[in-house]
């Protein structure tokens, strides 16, 4: 991160390193993250603690959170002008992550809707990591005096959660944390599954025929278009029960800049086989560029740990001092080494 930019906005987010990203990751983060970076101070992870929340291969995750990284900075994330690295490269997460669990109520981590919803999918593996993941999401956030956290619908509830624990721990200790606000990008999309459109995009999916992965190709990610679950209508247009041609039409949208009305408008008269094709043909195209340049990246190991390593020693001195500050105000005494 330059030197020059200290006095701008930081920006903190994270993303799990559980499946190759997917065009909901895409289109609902990394691409507002390329943006971001140029104005604010950036701190991008790859959330690595939080991916053994469920059960993970490890030889499979190790791969995953290189191809992770690799992915990132094939989709325009800079290493000149932003943070990146792996989360479990700072233990001051984890550590932070303990204190701040001594801050928050039993019953506000059962309110979060993402435990009821992953415990409903992981019957067989509660564990309690599961349950305390937002307090960890929390220490991620305030370890770096994070003014703002880019967020889906879906993290809402976590980032309030700690803005709570700040105020909370704050109102005891004086003004120790940075209340994150929430960050609304300008153009944000909640990609659905294409095999289940009322279900979010997910890159754990077992159903591969659910999700663009960034690295499907061609003819991959038009076969899968052409499959994609829609309804009996045929008519291109935005409305309330077309889940299916509501997602595509999103996501044709946000790749093509297109508003709606265009959209409509380009499609009048024609059938959904053709508006499929047209927005398989569209995505493929937007990311051939990411997969060429992930094939070039991947290879390179060394590279790829040499930026990591380059950007944990950032987030370890950016992070130590916040860390030191409520070992001091929680009672703990200073290590003199
Ligand atoms: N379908 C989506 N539409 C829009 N945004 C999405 N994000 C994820 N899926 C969609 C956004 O991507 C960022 C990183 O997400 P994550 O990988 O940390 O966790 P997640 O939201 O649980 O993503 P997945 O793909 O669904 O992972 P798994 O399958 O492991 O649970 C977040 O900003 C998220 O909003």
């Amino acid at each position: 991160m330059e030197q020059n930019t200290e006095r701008k906005k930081v920006i903190f987010s994270g993303i799990q390193p559980t499946g190759v990203f997917t065009l909901g990751n895409y289109l609902g983060a990394i691409k507002n993250w390329k943006e971001l970076q140029e104005d604010y101070n950036c701190i991008f992870s790859v959330v690595d603690l939080h991916a053994i929340t469920v059960r993970q291969d490890p030889a499979a995750l190790r791969k995953q959170t290189l191809d992770s990284v690799a992915l990132l900075l094939a989709s325009g994330i800079d290493p000149q002008k932003s943070v990146l690295f792996m989360q479990s490269h700072n233990s001051a997460h984890a550590e932070l992550s303990w204190v701040l669990s001594c801050y928050t109520q039993f019953g506000e981590l059962s309110r979060m809707t993402q435990f009821k919803d992953k415990s409903q999918r992981h019957a067989d593996n509660i564990n309690a990591g599961l349950f305390t993941y937002p307090v960890l999401m929390a220490a991620d956030i305030l370890l770096y005096k994070t003014d703002l956290v880019p967020v889906g619908v879906d993290q809402k509830q976590h980032l309030e959660l700690a803005r709570n624990i700040a105020e909370r721990f704050n109102g005891v200790y004086g003004n120790v944390f940075t209340v994150p606000e929430p960050y609304i990008p300008k153009i944000s999309a909640k990609v659905m599954s294409l095999a289940d459109p009322e279900k979010k995009m997910s890159k754990s999916d077992e159903n591969i025929n659910g999700f663009i992965s960034l690295l499907d190709d061609r003819d991959t990610i038009i076969r899968k278009f052409k499959r994609a679950v829609t309804d009996s209508d045929t008519c291109v247009r935005y409305a309330e029960g077309k889940s299916g041609i509501n997602n595509l039409m999103s996501i044709y949208s946000s790749v093509s800049g297109k508003d709606f009305a265009a959209i409509e408008k380009e499609f009048e008269g024609k059938g959904y086989g053709d508006f499929k094709l047209c927005v398989g043909e569209c995505v493929a195209d937007a990311l051939a560029p990411i997969r060429e340049e992930f094939a070039k990246l991947s290879k390179d190991k060394a590279y790829l740990m040499s930026v990591c390593s380059e950007g944990a020693q950032f987030a370890r001195r950016l992070s130590r001092r916040t860390l030191e500050k409520v070992y001091h105000k929680v009672g703990f005494v200073k290590a003199e080494n």
